[in-house]
């Protein structure tokens, strides 16, 4: 008698164990399946860089307007508007953009494009003396005054005081 329970016992233990298994593997084919089209229709909306390589990383310093390293001032000679009251754009109230600039040409590094910049001297005040920066990318000897960044543009001005420097782009260069 008391083998016949136990062979009951074992049965019903054996009959539970397979149904249990074959339910698992049951779900995890669903599961499987379930995540290969989940993960085939999100993968495409994914972000990816199409720009063929072109582009860099920029450097948090290359984004800020008032670092000396923001790419537009690749090629600036003076202080930094932005730090004297003005934007990158504009010049301090009470100062008037220089008529003339010297145009330098910088690599936007999100989008690896070669922009030409305006480097426009401030003028009418007296030197803002803040965000001091001297790049000078493509710069040439000052005897070719055309090309040469470290002179105070505001001399064509009826005001010559140098304040600061903005710099305005101005177009995009051929590659
Ligand atoms: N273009 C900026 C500047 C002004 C005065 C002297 C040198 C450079």
């Amino acid at each position: 008698m008391f083998q016949i329970i136990q062979q009951w016992i074992d049965k019903l233990a054996e009959r539970q164990v397979r149904s249990c298994a074959q339910n698992l593997s049951r779900r995890s084919a669903v599961a499987k399946i379930g995540t290969a089209l989940v993960g085939g229709a999100v993968l495409p909306m994914l972000p990816f860089d199409r720009s063929g390589g072109e582009a860099h990383a920029a450097s948090p310093k290359q984004e800020d307007p008032m670092a000396c390293e923001y790419w537009r001032n690749c090629a600036l000679d003076g202080f930094l508007c932005t730090c004297c009251g003005g934007s990158v754009t504009s010049c301090p109230p009470g100062a008037e953009a220089s008529k003339v600039t010297w145009v330098g040409t910088c690599k936007n590094p999100k989008d690896g494009r070669d922009y030409l910049v305006s480097y426009n001297d401030c003028c009418g005040k007296v030197a803002c003396g803040r965000c001091l920066c001297n790049f000078n990318e493509r710069e040439r000897p000052a005897y070719r005054m055309g090309v040469h960044n470290d002179i105070n543009w505001c001399m064509a001005d009826k005001q010559t005081m140098y304040h600061c420097t903005v710099s305005v782009i101005v177009g995009v260069a051929n590659s």
